[in-house]
């Protein structure tokens, strides 16, 4: 047996998981669970990312024995340190609009393969005030590993979300970091490489982008699957081989991240379920009586990925707005599910036209797969069976990464999902019929 501690920050809560892994078996369990989510000071929409670090040490303490640490959280936001290695301020949230109005370089696609999101964090740094008093950038899971373990690097799959990681050598690109303050970066290791100690516990590197670790742990049966990271985010593709750089991708604002075991997340962000995050935090009302109403309410479809939906505020209001009417709290969950689910329709149809990869399933994993609703509606949409679970994917694709790097789960990534099929319950949503709905 082995058991290991995976913390994974998401957008909306963190957890400390204590995973196990025996013959046949893997399986996690929350020992530390905290709220997580922007707040606005010192002039800026931020991570309160030292409470963080405090619940992470509370959560290990809770962990018990454990042979190793793993650490992921959402991609692209970072912490500067001065000279001395302090935290020169805490980070900016990838939602502040200090980077609203940003264009990407003709070029840069064919160099990063990253789709344009204002927010990538080569453009947040165009925008950073801090920089000449930096002398080096840590992408959130590692600065909390460094706040471990006094040792500095810079994760792979997650330096892929900054935008200046060169996606066809996967070395940070001279070209695009010529203009930062030499040393900014920390050299790069990947997934299983040691990262310190902590408490004399081995810290691994794991997929420290959430989504390069849930993608870990889709327990797909074969390599004919679509994903979908379903959290805050619905993270929408398929794994490839090698990047897609064509113009096509590149207008269809594609992205090309890496994924363990030199695989590459081919995938669209689609907003997700931070739209009814949103809308239950300003109604403050449960989320889960609201779903059983709006399996029975009429939505109206939008387009989820607009822009004006990526701040926080007033969620209810802008989505009646965009639908040009006004809505009853279900018609309003109801009109984000269809929405959503065309939105995912749309992302595994454009993966499969822009890779040439077909598909017969769709894997929905996250916190969004316990949301039988959603999954449903994406079936329908999708015209696929959609294989709903785990929920704790990004905890369990850190904790497997990990027991490799142990010695005790063998193997690639076929053997990885192996494992999670043969140890957790999963749903199965087959497609309905076409179903009538509103379109704005
Ligand atoms: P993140 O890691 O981005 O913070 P999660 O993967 O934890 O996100 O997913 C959180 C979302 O999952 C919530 O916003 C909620 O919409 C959905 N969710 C979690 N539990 C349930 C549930 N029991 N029923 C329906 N939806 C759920
Ligand atoms: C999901 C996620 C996603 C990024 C976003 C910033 O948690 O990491 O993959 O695009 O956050």
């Amino acid at each position: 047996m082995t058991a290991v501690a995976a913390v994974d920050l998401g957008a909306s809560s963190g957890r400390v998981m204590r995973g196990v892994v025996t013959g046949g078996a893997v399986r996690v369990e929350e020992v530390h669970r905290f709220a997580n989510g922007p707040v606005h000071h010192d002039g800026a929409l931020r991570w309160d990312v030292r409470r963080l670090h405090r619940e992470v040490v509370a959560g290990l303490r809770l962990a018990g024995d454990v042979t190793s640490i793993g650490i992921d959280s959402w991609a692209v936001d970072y912490g500067l340190l001065d000279e001395h290695g302090e935290l020169l301020a805490d980070p900016v949230c990838y939602r502040d609009s200090r980077t609203d109005g940003v264009r990407p370089a003709e070029g840069l696609y064919e160099v990063n393969g990253l789709q344009f999101q204002p927010f990538n964090t080569m453009f947040q740094l165009m925008a950073e005030p801090l920089l000449p008093r930096a002398s080096q950038l840590l992408l959130v899971p590692d600065l909390i590993s460094y706040w471990l373990t006094g040792e500095r690097g810079a994760e792979h799959t997650n330096a892929t979300t900054t935008g200046l990681v060169d996606v066809r050598t996967g070395q940070w690109s001279p070209e695009l970091t010529a203009d930062l303050p030499a040393g900014l970066l920390p050299d790069l290791r990947h997934p299983g490489d040691p990262a310190g100690t902590y408490g004399g516990v081995p810290v691994t590197a794991v997929g420290s982008h959430d989504t390069a670790s849930a993608v870990v742990a889709v327990p797909a049966r074969n390599d004919r699957f679509a994903y979908i990271s379903c959290g805050t985010w619905s993270l929408v593709g398929v794994e490839l081989s090698a990047p897609v750089l064509t113009p096509e991708s590149r207008a269809a604002n594609f992205t090309n991240e890496g994924g363990v075991d030199g695989t590459i997340r081919y995938l669209r962000n689609v907003m997700g379920l931070w739209l009814l995050q949103e809308c239950v935090r300003v109604w403050q009302v449960q989320l889960t009586p609201l779903l059983r109403e709006a399996a029975h309410a009429t939505g109206t479809v939008f387009d989820p990925n607009d822009p004006v939906f990526l701040p926080p505020g007033d969620m209810p209001d802008r989505i009646q707005r965009h639908c040009g009417r006004t809505m009853t709290r279900p018609e309003v969950v109801r009109s984000v599910l269809d929405s959503l689910a065309l939105a995912h329709r749309d992302a595994v149809l454009d993966a499969q036209r822009l890779s040439g990869k077909e598909v017969d399933v769709v894997h929905v994993v996250g916190g969004g797969s316990r949301n039988d609703l959603l999954c449903q509606l994406t079936a329908d949409a999708c015209g696929l069976p959609v294989v709903a679970g785990p929920a704790e994917a990004t905890a369990l694709g850190n904790v497997l990464v990990q027991a490799r790097a142990a010695g005790a789960v063998p193997g690639g990534l076929a053997d990885m999902r192996r494992l999670v099929r043969q140890s957790l319950p999963l749903r199965r949503f087959l497609p309905r019929g076409v179903e009538h709905r509103r379109t704005v």
